[in-house]
């Protein structure tokens, strides 16, 4: 069989064409004797480019990877196979796992693939070859006349060594080291996280899997090996990635593999740390394996909000104890933060700000607040009336909330002077007491009093051209080069 995989990244920023997922389910199909193909969809590529595509390569199956921000422009996109093509339309991904009946709806869409993809593709795959039945796959749902056929899950993939490493030939790695510093390798370790945040789609994702046990880690040697080659077949990188949501998760595994990476692989890394595990142990081990930058979600710098709203439990303690182990060792760090979460006041906004201050991450991430389908965040706005059916394609430009605590202007406003307000209150701390507090206090009433200003300085860029919902500020990009972590503004 011929599958096209069809990558929809409207909001591709700066990470290049390559996604761990498909790439997985390519070298899951491949070894499976089945040719595939790869299209990676941005949001400014013309209709033509892709119909083009599908009359050159002529797939059976159009496999469509989807998160929740991509979904809108699906129902073009299966009109267009359709119209084109004769291959059969099945989506996958975040947001087809967490709202399938909302993506088999749509027309055009044949199939939906829940839960892992690999085992589902292939049968689908397989039987379509030899002319069988495809009614009966499990995780597959599927339209049969004017119904649903909707299959039951089938088990995880209990032993994750036993998958072939992701493919980097069909879905072309090699393109995004084209983006400035960006020469990486990216890997994944592991497939799921033990903590229950609110606003994310890993518990949910957990849920759905009942009692099984959901969080699996490949073994080190694996890993390694891995690693070891696409660092040979890839020599122009300079650090490796790993994407998994906790890497330090189990200490054991994470002692070995440090271990071994520092003597086979000598090449920084970043990795993603909760700062409940973070300790002295695992930046002392991180670092001796070359671990450049460790990213942590402060998301909310209110306590209030992130047991309440957040379902993130931990003191504002831990969150310094845990930047403060990475100082101590050397490795710079990273800050998520979400701005404009449910019931949030720009006073609350001030706290996270306050606490980046506090902790001076190197590189300071912020978003806007959006509730993916699925997730307890979601459910909790749609309940208490706060969701707009606006449509966004990145959580950088605006939010999907309206709530009497904040405008949507403010949100924006406070999204887009987050950054300069975290290195003002950074300097602030700097002042011998009691003239910081006091600096603080008033840089306070300034902010509040200042936000109002902003908003209408933003209102009058936007009546200069910029759509409600088009980026207003870059926000801000890094990478590791020279061994140095760089960061630099996007256009
Ligand atoms: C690495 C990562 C990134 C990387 C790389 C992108 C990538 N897709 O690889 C970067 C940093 C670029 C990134 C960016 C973003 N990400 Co991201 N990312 C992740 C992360 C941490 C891991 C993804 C991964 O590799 N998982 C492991 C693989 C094996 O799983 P998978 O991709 O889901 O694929 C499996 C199944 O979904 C299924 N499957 C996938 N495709 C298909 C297709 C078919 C046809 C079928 C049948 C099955 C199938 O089979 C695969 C193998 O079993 C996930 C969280 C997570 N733990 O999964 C978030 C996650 C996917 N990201 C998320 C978001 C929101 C984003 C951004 C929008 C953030 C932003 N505003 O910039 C962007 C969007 C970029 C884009 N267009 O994809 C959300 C998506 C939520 C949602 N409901 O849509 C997630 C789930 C995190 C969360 N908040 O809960 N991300
Ligand atoms: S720690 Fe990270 S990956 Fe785990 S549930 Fe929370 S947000 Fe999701």
């Amino acid at each position: 069989m011929k599958i096209a995989f069809v990558y929809i990244d409207p909001s591709y920023q700066h990470m290049g064409p390559f996604h761990v997922g498909i790439a997985s389910l390519i070298a899951y199909l491949k070894q499976g004797g089945h040719e595939c193909q790869f299209f990676h969809l941005l949001g400014d590529t013309p209709d033509e480019k892709y119909v083009e595509f599908l009359k050159k390569n002529r797939p059976d199956i159009a496999a469509f990877s989807l998160i929740t921000n991509a979904f809108p422009h699906l129902a073009p996109l299966a009109a267009l196979t359709k119209q084109h093509s004769d291959a059969r339309v099945i989506c996958g991904g975040a947001h087809p796992m967490l709202y399938p009946e909302e993506v088999i709806k749509i027309d055009g869409v044949d199939m939906v693939g829940i839960g892992e993809g690999e085992g589902v593709l292939l049968d689908l795959c397989d039987r379509m070859q030899s002319g069988g039945d495809i009614s009966d796959i499990p995780n597959l749902w599927l339209k049969r006349g004017g119904d649903i056929v909707r299959n039951p899950l089938r088990p995880l993939i209990d032993d994750l060594d036993t998958l072939p490493f992701p493919d980097r030939e069909v879905m072309p790695f090699a393109d995004s080291f084209d983006l400035n510093f960006m020469k990486r390798g990216v890997f994944m370790a592991s497939r799921g996280c033990p903590f229950n945040c609110a606003y994310c789609c890993s518990p949910a994702m957990k849920r759905m899997y009942g009692g099984e046990k959901y969080i699996r880690f490949r073994s080190v040697d694996n890993l390694i090996e891995e690693v070891e080659r696409v660092t040979k077949d890839f020599p122009q990188i300079e650090y490796h990635v790993f994407h998994d949501d906790l890497l330090p998760m189990k200490k054991d595994w994470f002692a070995e593999f440090t271990k071994q990476y520092s003597r086979r692989i000598r090449k920084p890394f970043e990795m993603n740390c909760h700062p409940n595990l973070m300790d002295k142990d695992i930046a002392v081990m991180a670092k001796s394996a070359g671990c450049a930058l460790i990213r942590f979600g402060i998301e909310s710098g209110n306590e209030k909000i992130r047991r309440d709203i957040l379902d993130r439990h931990m003191p504002n303690q831990r969150i310094r104890d845990a930047f403060r182990c990475c100082d101590e060792v050397d490795i710079k760090t990273l800050s998520y933060n979400m701005v404009g979460l449910p019931h949030e006041t720009r006073k609350q906004i001030l706290d996270t700000v306050k606490m980046n201050a506090a902790v001076k991450p190197r590189v300071v991430h912020v978003s806007i607040f959006y509730p993916y389908p699925g997730t307890g965040a979601f459910e909790r706005c749609k309940q208490e009336g706060l969701l707009t059916d606006k449509f966004i394609d990145s959580y950088y430009e605006d939010s999907v909330l309206e709530q009497p605590c904040i405008s949507t202007d403010q949100v924006r406003a406070m999204k887009d002077r987050f950054e300069p307000l975290v290195r003002t209150y950074s300097r602030c701390r700097d002042v011998p007491a009691p003239f910081d507090k006091l600096g603080e206090k008033l840089i306070d009433l300034g902010v509040l009093a200042a936000t109002e200003r902003c908003v209408l300085r933003l209102k009058h860029r936007l009546s200069r051209g910029k759509a409600p919902g088009e980026r207003i500020s870059g926000g801000t990009c890094y990478a590791v080069h020279d061994g140095e972590v760089k960061v630099w503004e996007k256009k």
